[in-house]
C-alpha cells in the first residue's frame, strides 16, 4: 500500500511520480477472506409515490454476491439495485435477503412504500431542462396556501413537486405565492397552470410574470374556467434575467419546478367524499360542539323529531361549537351536510329547568337541606 503526500498545489498524485516538496511511503496488506454472512441493509429513493416507481439501492456489508428482493405486492427480484414499479394503490413492506457463501442477512422495513396513484398527475407534453447550472441559480422554495417546499437551487435541474405537494384552492379566489429564488443573482420567473388539465401549458395559462427579482410575493387568481376537484399541474420556471422563455423552454441557468392544485368551488354542492362527525356532550345542557376533522365547508341543520327545521348554520369550519341553549327539552335530529353527502344523529337537549334542577340534585342539597331552604334556593334562581 502506498501513502503519497506532497505540497496542496503540487501536481495531481501520482503514485510513480516524485513528490514536490513530499514524500512517498510503502506499507504491506494482507487481504484475509471475510467469512461473516451480509449484513443486510437497503435505501429507496422514495416512500410516497403517485407513479409507483421506487429505485432500491443495495447497502449490505461483508461483501454479498446474490440479492433477494421481496416489494412486498407479490412481486421479487434478484437484482442488486432494482427499480420497481408498483401498480396498486396502498402502504408496502419491503424485505431484502443478502448473502454470500457464509449466509444470509435478511432486513424488513416495515410500511416502507406508500403508492396513491390518484394524486398522479396526467404527465406534462414536455419537461424543461437546466442546460448551465451555475452560480447559485435556481428556485428554493415555493409557498402558496399549504404547500411550502424548501429544495435545493438549480443544480437539481427540473423536478415534479406534485406528488407529494397539491394544495387545494377556490375558483375565483386570490392567493399569495412566494417563490424564494436565492440571494446570488436577481432572476425571472413565471407561473402556468394547466386549467384544463390536457398537459399543454396555453399561452391563456400563464398566471404570472415577475421580472427581476431575488424572490417575491404576488397574487394568483384561480381562472373561473379552471377544471374542478382534480389535481392540476402548476409550472413555475424561472431563469437569469433576459432569458425570454415559456412553458416548455429548456433554463440556460434557473430550472422547472411542477406542483400540484386542485381547484375546488365552495359555492357548488358537488364533493363526493363521505365524512362523519363528532357530536359531544350529548344529551347536552347547551353548548354542543361539532367536531368533522379535515372537512370545512358544510352546513347544520337542526330539525324537531316531526321534520321543522328549528335552525341551520352555513360553512362553518373543522370544529365549531354552536349554543342551544334556546332549544326546549326534547330530541332533535341533527344533520351536517358537506356537498352532496349529509349525516344526521339524534340529540337530545335539556331545558334550563331540568339542567338547574339537575344541578341541585348532583350538589345534594335536596338529601341534605330542609324544604324551606330549597325553596329559597329555587327563588334565587328565579324558578318559583
Ligand atoms: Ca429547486
Ligand atoms: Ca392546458
Amino acid at each position: 500500500m502506498r501513502v503519497w503526500a506532497d505540497y496542496d498545489l503540487a501536481a495531481a498524485a501520482d503514485p510513480c511520480a516524485s513528490p514536490q516538496f513530499g514524500q512517498i511511503e510503502d506499507y504491506t496488506i494482507f487481504i484475509l477472506q471475510n467469512t461473516s454472512p451480509p449484513s443486510a441493509d437497503f435505501s429507496n429513493n422514495i416512500s410516497y409515490t403517485c407513479d409507483g416507481i421506487v429505485q432500491f439501492s443495495d447497502l449490505s456489508t461483508n461483501a454479498p454476491i446474490a440479492w433477494q428482493w421481496d416489494f412486498g405486492d407479490g412481486n421479487t427480484s434478484v437484482a442488486q439495485n432494482p427499480n420497481h414499479t408498483y401498480t396498486n394503490d396502498g402502504v408496502y413492506n419491503v424485505q431484502m435477503t443478502a448473502s454470500n457463501a457464509f449466509g444470509d442477512g435478511i432486513v424488513t422495513k416495515m410500511s416502507l412504500v406508500e403508492v396513491n396513484t390518484a394524486d398522479n398527475l396526467i404527465p406534462a407534453d414536455c419537461y424543461p431542462s437546466t442546460l448551465a447550472y451555475c452560480c447559485g441559480y435556481g428556485i428554493e422554495n415555493v409557498n402558496i396556501n399549504s404547500i411550502n417546499n424548501a429544495s435545493i437551487n438549480s443544480s437539481e435541474g427540473y423536478v415534479d413537486f406534485s406528488c407529494e405537494n397539491k394544495t387545494n384552492l377556490n375558483i375565483g379566489d386570490s392567493y399569495a405565492i412566494n417563490v424564494s429564488t436565492g440571494l446570488d443573482n436577481p432572476q425571472d420567473t413565471k407561473v402556468w397552470l394547466d386549467i384544463d388539465n390536457n398537459g399543454f401549458f396555453d399561452s391563456d395559462e400563464l398566471l404570472l410574470e415577475e421580472y427581476n427579482t431575488y424572490s417575491f410575493i404576488a397574487n394568483i387568481t384561480i381562472p373561473s374556467t379552471s377544471l374542478l376537484n382534480t389535481p392540476i399541474r402548476m409550472r413555475i420556471s424561472s431563469d437569469e434575467v433576459g432569458n425570454n422563455f415559456g412553458p416548455c423552454d429548456d433554463l440556460i441557468r434557473g430550472q422547472a419546478e411542477d406542483y400540484a392544485i386542485i381547484v375546488n368551488d365552495a359555492n357548488r354542492l358537488n364533493r363526493n367524499d363521505s365524512f362523519d362527525f363528532k357530536m359531544y356532550p350529548n344529551p347536552s345542557n347547551g353548548t354542543v360542539t361539532f367536531d368533522i376533522g379535515n372537512t370545512d365547508v358544510y352546513k347544520i341543520n337542526i330539525y324537531s323529531l316531526m321534520g321543522k327545521k328549528i335552525v341551520g348554520y352555513d360553512k362553518l369550519k373543522s370544529s365549531v361549537s354552536i349554543d342551544l341553549n334556546d332549544l326546549i327539552t326534547g330530541s332533535y335530529l341533527v344533520e351536517l351536510i358537506d356537498f352532496t353527502i349529509s349525516q344526521k344523529r339524534i340529540i337530545l337537549i335539556w331545558d334550563m329547568l331540568l339542567r338547574v334542577l339537575q344541578a341541585i340534585w348532583e350538589t345534594g342539597y335536596f338529601m341534605n337541606v330542609g324544604y324551606s331552604k330549597k325553596t329559597n334556593i329555587l327563588k334565587n334562581l328565579r324558578l318559583t
